[in-house]
């Protein structure tokens, strides 16, 4: 054992009082001249050496295995000193009368809504805690958009969205009628929270699926730098800001990608957290701190984190504060008293809090209870707020949080102020109307505070004057979103001609096809550098490696190391300029990264084509909901979900094998969903894509499964491109003559070759004629099929309109049989339309990692099930008897007792 482990020691004799104070008195020396000596170098040689001086120790310490305290946290006071702070620039006075009337409006809007429509909903309390650290951007900081300028991003906490409206009604930007219709979305009233597709001239991004606006605030700041190194948007001091909640970052990507800021430098994006120290249900951290842990958090990630907790009416308290007891005060307290605290007379504060050490009673002896009560908040002093703002929009080389105290509900008064109840609150009474007025100088009398009517003073007052001065200095007003961007032209068709040809014996599986045609894509002149493809650590998976040294992989930094792999064609090469977005294991920031470069047409009016490609098991089902949001946000682009097919991949097994992601795609709208077979229906649909977002600005995303599965890719037929784009097409029409059967085999993805060998096998064996038909689209089928529906429901007298698939099946006779790599479901979906029997194979269930051939047997999809089932639909057809068909069974060696996979 190390001696310096040791921790028993010999007893030792009591020391007499006298020894003792010796021993204290030459400690107290010892330690007087190292401070002596530090302070000597501090004076003459600056702090930087002090600290140079400190690490060296630490180093010294810990070789000789000394563990020093580690604290990622600084104390529980702001981080700007008042002597460090910039005079405030703004009219004060003016600006609280601005905030007063927009908290009104705000508060008045949602209580309006929920009287004319109970349960409607909305938030007054989050808006009523961010109020002072919106305005203070709104005046001062957040560009706008125009011909001179960028402008900045800004993502507003989407509970707050009231406060938006009522300051965009102050502009003249809405009225009185529009704050009216608050959610009431159907007659085109505001939308209950920022959503472009609601809203697409007004809000650039949804922010209220908590926890996304983070981690998209990131994946954005990121692709602006992107933008920048690629020489593709010019050198701006755009700023991201990003406004969320306390409780937001709890959700696990909201932090996940902080440290892609801090390593990408991304000194353009700005975190404000509304530290309101509440969620819905109560305390965010009641038993803990969590700006201190937010601290440590973001400091430890590289961040530079600005805390505003305290008001400046605690700045000469600190200041008295020599022997940092109250800083140690302010440490102890834990959040779920400091909220107690809002609620409590100025009496409990001061025998609670300040109680403690008669030192810091001592402080507040000549404070009122009311003054002690009213000690205010960081996030609600402007000036605290501007001081950080300003010191972050200049700090270079990390991004920066500021974690801002502010009270949930703040101005409610026992309406909601700091309770838990706030988060709720949608309705008050005539009193607390009359005190919310009275507490903020609304000029609205007794006889109209009931009606909770909007206030907006004359166009002339100097209100409403100051506002849009602030914002016409700023460059416009905000949030407003635009779709002015670059023209793309769909590339012609001689970039795709190689894949409408037949690949002879070679063997090519549709993902190779995909990276070939993003490759082409790539080296094409006008759409070339507008592709972004994006990879989360797959790109060997799917054969794209040689992108790497084609194009690059993007780092801000570049390459400062040399490559294991140097020497090699296919190096792994980082370059400022490079292309490729390799983002690491991170489906969730390599589809933000998505979003951000596929809804750059409108935030950077620069259209940007961008190819996701990830394992299609780990999209759909893992960040549905940023899909969901892309969608939301009108994105374009193409997601590629790659080793697709529950029988396709083979090994791997059951976390890794996707039959479902089709199905959960149904429910996306604008979303367009293909699982082609063959490598000329992948290069139609994705030119289609193209033309439909690009050339056309259709608002609608792409989504194609691609296998991993190499077989010998077929000429184009003759005229098919339409039924590929629509869902189905007739592939291939029995050739054989005099059969007495008719059945037609419905097949996808790389199950369309088990098809065609069980056509062979019906036509040769079973006396049965078969046509077979590509499904690329069970979702476009089922989409058309319904819409068409709906439209011979409600018009009665007109002709009735046929749908695609009743349009290619009305002349065909005989039985339909539908096998995928997807589960049932997906054929089910349209078998309405379906002339019966309709057979229907498909993948429900765990996968598992075997041979294809052993997959196909346990699902049930290979050629064998599907000349069986073509039997058994005969049968029930009445054109077989059931022992030619139990014949066929045992010929085909199937085990009719064999578990159905879903229960295995
Ligand atoms: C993913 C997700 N889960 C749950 C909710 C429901 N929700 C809306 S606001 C809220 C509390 C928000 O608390 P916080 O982030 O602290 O914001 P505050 O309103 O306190 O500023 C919750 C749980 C949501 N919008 N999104
Ligand atoms: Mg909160």
């Amino acid at each position: 054992m190390d001696d310096r482990d040791v921790t028993m020691t010999e007893p030792q004799e009591e020391l007499s009082a006298e020894a003792q104070a010796a021993a204290l008195r030459m400690k107290v020396e010892e330690e007087r001249e190292w401070f002596d000596s530090l302070e000597y170098i501090y004076q003459n040689e600056g702090p930087e050496r002090v600290r140079d001086m400190l690490q060296k120790l630490q180093v010294w310490a810990q070789k000789r295995g000394v563990k020093t305290h580690f604290s990622a946290n600084t104390p529980y006071i702001n981080t700007i000193q008042p002597e460090d702070q910039p005079a405030y620039p703004g009219d004060r006075d003016i600006e609280r009368r601005i905030k007063s009337i927009i908290r009104w409006n705000a508060m008045a809007m949602v209580v309006r809504a929920n009287r004319s429509a109970s349960g409607i909903g909305g938030h007054i309390s989050t808006y009523a805690s961010v109020a002072t650290l919106f305005e203070v951007g709104f005046n001062h900081f957040f560009r706008a958009k125009n011909k001179n300028q960028d402008g900045d991003i800004v993502y507003y906490q989407g509970h707050a969205c009231p406060g938006i409206y009522a300051r965009a009604y102050l502009e003249g930007r809405l009225t009185e009628k529009d704050l009216g219709n608050f959610r009431r979305e159907l007659s085109g009233g505001l939308s209950s929270y920022p959503h472009p597709h609601l809203m697409p001239d007004f809000w650039q991004f949804p922010t209220v699926s908590m926890g996304l606006s983070p981690i998209m605030a990131i994946y954005q700041a990121r692709f602006q730098h992107y933008l920048i190194d690629r020489g593709i948007k010019e050198r701006t001091d755009q700023k991201v800001w990003a406004f969320l909640g306390d409780g937001e970052l709890d959700e696990p990507e909201a932090l996940g990608a902080i440290t892609l800021a801090s390593r990408a430098h991304l000194d353009n994006l700005i975190f404000v957290v509304n530290c309101n120290l509440q969620r819905l249900d109560g305390p965010v951290r009641g038993n803990g701190k969590i700006i201190q842990e937010l601290e440590a958090v973001f400091r430890g990630a590289g961040w530079n984190v600005i805390k505003v907790i305290w008001g400046s009416d605690w700045d000469p308290l600190l200041a008295q504060d020599t022997h940092g007891l109250l800083t140690k005060r302010m440490d102890e307290l834990i959040d779920g008293q400091q909220q107690r605290y809002v609620i409590s007379t100025g009496e409990y504060i001061r025998n609670d809090f300040f109680g403690k050490y008669p030192e810091l009673l001592d402080m507040v002896k000549n404070y009122s209870d009311d003054q002690v009560r009213k000690l205010q908040r960081g996030g609600h002093d402007p000036e605290k707020v501007y001081a950080a703002y300003k010191a972050a929009t200049i700090h270079t080389g990390a991004p920066t949080v500021i974690l801002a105290q502010t009270i949930k509900g703040y101005g409610l008064g026992e309406a909601g102020e700091g309770r838990n109840i706030s988060h709720q609150q949608k309705k008050l009474n005539e009193q607390e109307l009359k005190e919310f007025r009275s507490r903020f100088g609304i000029p609205i009398s007794d006889e109209d505070v009931s009606d909770a009517p909007f206030y907006k003073p004359a166009e002339d007052s100097p209100e409403i004057q100051y506002l849009k001065s602030r914002r016409r200095e700023l460059g416009g007003s905000i949030p407003v979103r635009s779709e002015s961007a670059n023209a793309i032209r769909t590339p012609p068709n001689d970039l795709f001609s190689e894949f409408y040809k037949s690949s002879g014996d070679r063997e090519i599986a549709t993902t190779m096809t995909a990276v070939q045609i993003i490759t082409k894509l790539l080296k094409n002149k006008d759409i070339g550098k507008y592709i972004v493809p994006i990879v989360p650590d797959e790109a060997r998976t799917f054969g794209m490696e040689a992108m790497f040294r084609q194009v690059g992989i993007y780092s801000h930094v570049g390459q400062n190391y040399e490559p294991v792999d140097r020497e090699s064609l296919l190096y792994y090469k980082e370059a400022k300029d490079g292309q490729v977005l390799e983002e690491g294991i991170t489906e969730a920031g390599s589809m933000s990264s998505f979003i951000a470069a596929g809804t750059s047409y409108s935030t950077h009016g620069i259209q940007m084509v961008p190819f996701f490609i990830f394992y299609s098991m780990f999209g759909f089902q893992r960040i549905g909901d940023l899909i969901w949001a892309a969608l939301d946000m009108r994105t374009r682009g193409f997601l590629f979900g790659g080793t697709s097919g529950r029988t396709t991949l083979a090994g791997e097994g059951l976390q890794h094998q996707d039959g479902h992601s089709h199905l959960l795609a149904y429910p996306y709208p604008h979303l367009s969903a293909y699982d082609p077979a063959f490598a000329y229906e992948v290069a139609v649909i994705v030119r289609d894509g193209i033309y439909r977002m690009y050339e056309k600005g259709e608002q609608v995303l792409y989504y194609l499964t691609l296998v991993n599965e190499a077989y010998p890719m077929p000429e184009m037929p003759k005229g098919v491109e339409p039924g590929i784009l629509k869902g189905m097409y007739k592939y291939k029409a029995s050739m054989a003559k005099g059969l007495k059967h008719k059945a037609h085999l419905m097949g996808s993805g790389a199950i369309l070759n088990e098809v065609l060998k069980a056509q062979d096998m019906l036509e040769s064996k079973y006396n049965v004629s078969v046509d077979v038909w590509s499904v690329t689209s069970y979702k476009e089928l089922f989409k058309n099929a319904t819409d068409t529906e709906r439209y011979n429901l409600l018009h009665p007298s007109s002709a009735p309109r046929k749908s695609h698939l009743e349009s290619i099946l009305e002349k065909e006779q005989g039985i339909f049989v539908a096998t995928s790599d997807y589960v049932k479901a997906l054929p089910c979906s349209i078998s309405k339309w379906i002339p019966t029997p309709f057979v229907t194979l498909g993948t429900d269930g765990f996968g598992r990692s075997d041979t294809r051939v052993d997959l196909r047997d346990f699902f049930e999809v290979d050629s064998r099930y599907i000349v069986y089932g073509t039997l058994a639909g005969l049968l029930w057809k009445g054109e077989l008897e059931a022992d030619v068909v139990t014949q066929a069974r045992k010929d085909l060696n199937l085990d009719p007792d064999k578990l159905n996979p879903i229960d295995c």
